[in-house]
């Protein structure tokens, strides 16, 4: 199942309590405090890898708990540290703090991390509190408590070009024909429910991502069709194609064009600006009357219009060769404010990999 949304609470692990003890022993009369330190808790992680597709491990795990320390022992014996909870999430995800809508991060690169619970410090023994007046403290600090909060994550898909359009237009089979993906392709509206990613090689450019999400109708924006929260995946991309089925049957393709520029436009306006081409669908079939207007008004907007099949693959070369020259100039797309460089993905702090494998999300994938 492809989830994009989850809430999560996270509680961090609590410090272990500092211990009152003397040292007693034969032959070691007033022996001094021996009391050791809480342990501090553990601490919770989130982390982006690549092996996760969407958040339906948070949608069904909605509480976290990472380790409280050990109490401290007598004979200065240190409680154990509370394992820290490491929670794999897809790359694209961003964390927001539920209740003060404060953007912790947004992790767009694997094995990046962000801190969202800290764990609470362990309290000192008496064993600290020995100073020279004082030589037999009766005292020692309480564990501080971990952290805890209310997370919501928000998974915005990475992907390089967003295939855009009404039902049927024929953006499944162009994701299908240009990429190795298997988005379903049928003759009826709605066929794709959920948005799909496809990865086209380029040489020598390396690879271009693809997605392929539900199609837009008239009124999408208030709920009509499956809405418009899909196009949050399409929101980082830098090219948008948006495939309009030319042939002489479908749905005048002037029209087309102003419904799904007026879901983009009411979803976010920004997306209106980004660089975008048209694909002309289904030239295989009879396209006389549609395919001239509809370039005419290209050429008047200057949009940059690609005739092409996804069925027979004519013209899908030229424009797949289009955007891979439009990608090269530009650089991906990021939520503005982020910070979320919390943990330095290949640096030292390389601990959660191996912390607490127990408590780690099972790998889930794409539906
Ligand atoms: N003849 C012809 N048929 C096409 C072409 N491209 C797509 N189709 C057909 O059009 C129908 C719809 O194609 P899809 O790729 O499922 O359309 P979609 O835009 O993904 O539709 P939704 O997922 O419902 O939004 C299917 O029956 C395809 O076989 C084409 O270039 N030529
Ligand atoms: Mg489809």
């Amino acid at each position: 199942m492809f989830v994009d949304e989850a809430r999560v609470r996270v509680k961090a692990g609590d410090g272990g309590r500092g211990c009152i003890s003397f040292r007693r022993e034969a032959h070691v009369p007033r022996g001094g405090p021996d009391g050791g330190d809480g342990g501090d808790g553990g601490s919770i992680y989130l982390v982006a890898s690549r092996s996760y597709r969407t958040l339906s491990d948070q949608r069904y795990q909605q509480q976290y708990r990472a380790e409280n320390g050990a109490h401290g022992r007598g004979k200065t014996m240190h409680g154990r540290r509370g394992a820290d909870l490491i929670i794999s999430v897809p790359l694209g995800t961003i964390v927001e703090d539920a209740e003060t809508r404060e953007l912790l991060a947004d992790l767009i690169h694997e094995r990046e991390q962000v801190l969202v619970a800290q764990g609470g410090k362990g309290g000192r023994g008496n064993a600290r509190f020995a100073t020279a007046t004082r030589q037999a403290p009766r005292l020692a600090q309480p564990g501080g408590e971990g952290e805890q909060r209310l997370l919501q994550l928000t998974l915005k898909l990475l992907a390089d070009v967003g295939l855009i359009g009404l039902p049927n237009a024929g953006k499944s089979a162009l994701l299908c024909c240009i990429t190795a993906a298997q988005s379903k392709v049928a003759a009826y509206p709605f066929t794709t429910l959920t948005p799909h990613l496809g990865t086209v090689e380029i040489d020598p450019l390396g690879a271009l991502v693809v997605a392929d999400i539900p199609g837009l109708i008239e009124g999408a924006a208030t709920g009509a069709g499956l809405g418009i929260r899909f196009l949050r995946h399409i929101e980082r991309t830098r090219l948008l194609v948006h495939v309009i089925d030319v042939s002489d049957d479908a749905r005048d393709p002037l029209e087309a064009l102003s419904v799904v520029e007026g879901e983009l436009r009411a979803f976010d306006p920004a997306l209106l600006q980004r660089a975008r081409v048209i694909a002309a669908n289904k030239i295989d079939l009879p396209h006389a009357t549609r395919l001239p207007a509809l370039t005419a008004l290209c050429a008047e907007r200057a949009i940059p219009l690609f005739p092409i099949s996804a069925m027979t693959g004519e013209g899908v070369e030229a424009l797949v060769q289009y955007a891979a020259a439009q990608l090269q100039t530009s650089s991906r797309l990021q939520v503005p404010g982020a910070k979320c460089q919390a943990g330095d993905p290949a640096g030292p702090n390389q601990k959660p990999e191996t912390r607490n494998p127990k408590l780690r999300s099972r790998q889930s994938f794409h539906e």
